[in-house]
């Protein structure tokens, strides 16, 4: 008798359904930031990986393998075949070509669009009641496009957005207050990236709004300059790209937090890319971001937000920049 047979005696076939199964697409910087987040925060402990490099995707899946026992015993496993992502509760991607330097996100379109036209339809044939959350860049756009292709309701399909602008709104809000980034409250809104719309009429402190006690903040007049604040989340993407060739942990975290969300359906609101078709006065079908309830089916509601003229303005005309990117899209 083999040794194995002698140690167990069978009950019943195990099963791999751990019930938070998440497929990681592109095993490049973000993937494996979103990954090692994921992991690492208790997220789940089942994770797919799926890339085109064969050798890039074994050595990472090797790598946390070996680090299983470290992070509540994950099954890691990886292939190219994407039937390895069948039964996903939540397909993350992140594949695709990154920024250069100096490149715009809207320059990346074509490149990206053509790249997922070979990853949503496996992935929707193998987990088809899966939501769909994306990374790569230009996000907004990219969101339409998964949505598009893959034939999926709107509430499961949602761009990573501008929650991680957010959060880099939050940490420079906390750094001139000197409090802590989760004290500091507020949103940005719109386009991931450069027409990004910081919502200062929201911005608080314990339910004090810096706008009650500076009516100017961040506007022109505003003579303590408080919109330098909304152009370093701008910058600083390109900052880092420049000192370090690519971001990826701050990404990866902003897409451990959606992906917790919407695994353990706990209804909290984050800035995520979603269809604003009808919202703000918006007349295209585009995504951008707006702060969304997420829970366990995708998107649930968008918070109404009460925006200013000219919050409303910079909005629209984001949304009509995406409709003109989105009509050159060939598909
Ligand atoms: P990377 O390190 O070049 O990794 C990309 C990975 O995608 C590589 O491993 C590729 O092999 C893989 N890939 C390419 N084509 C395919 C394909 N057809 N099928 C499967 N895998 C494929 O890039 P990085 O990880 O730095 O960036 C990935 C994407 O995320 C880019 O589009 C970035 O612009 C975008 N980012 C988005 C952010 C956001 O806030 N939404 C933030 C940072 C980067």
């Amino acid at each position: 008798m083999a040794t194995i047979d002698k140690l167990f005696q069978p009950v019943q076939d195990k099963t791999d359904d751990t019930g938070s199964k998440v497929t990681v697409v592109g095993v490049g910087q973000v993937g494996m930031a979103a990954v090692f987040s994921l992991l690492t925060q208790g997220v789940t402990n089942n994770i797919a990986l799926v890339d085109v490099m064969a050798d890039k995707l074994k050595g990472e899946m090797m790598d946390l393998q070996h680090g299983s026992a470290f992070m509540r015993n994950a099954k890691i496993q990886a292939s190219t075949d994407y039937s390895i992502s069948a039964g996903s509760k939540l397909c993350i991607i992140t594949a695709g070509v990154r920024q250069r330097e100096g490149e715009s996100r809207l320059d990346l379109v074509q490149r990206n669009t053509d790249i997922l036209k070979h990853i949503i339809p496996p992935l929707v044939e193998h987990s088809p009641d899966a939501i769909f959350v994306i990374a790569s860049n230009p996000v907004d756009i990219l969101t339409y496009v998964t949505w598009k292709i893959s034939g999926l309701p709107k509430h499961r399909v949602i761009g990573s957005g501008t929650n991680l602008d957010s959060a880099r709104f939050r940490y420079l809000l906390s750094e001139r207050l000197g409090i802590a980034p989760t004290s500091c409250h507020g949103y940005i809104i719109g386009e991931h990236g450069d027409s990004s719309v910081p919502v200062w009429s929201g911005v608080n402190i314990a339910g004090v709004r810096l706008s009650d006690l500076n009516p100017k903040i961040g506007t022109e007049a505003d003579t303590e300059n408080w919109k330098e604040t909304h152009e370093m989340v701008v910058t600083s993407a390109y900052e880092v790209i420049k000192l370090k060739g690519y971001t990826s942990w701050a990404i990866g975290l902003s897409l451990s937090q959606l992906a917790r969300a919407i695994l353990s359906n706990a209804n909290s609101v984050h800035a995520v890319s979603t269809y604003l078709k009808g919202e703000h006065g918006i007349e295209d079908e585009v995504f951008l971001s707006l702060p969304c309830v997420l829970g366990s089916t995708g998107v649930s509601d968008v918070i109404r937000q009460p925006l200013t003229d000219s919050e409303t303005q910079q909005l629209r005309k984001s949304a009509e920049l995406m409709a003109q990117v989105q009509a050159g899209i060939r598909f």
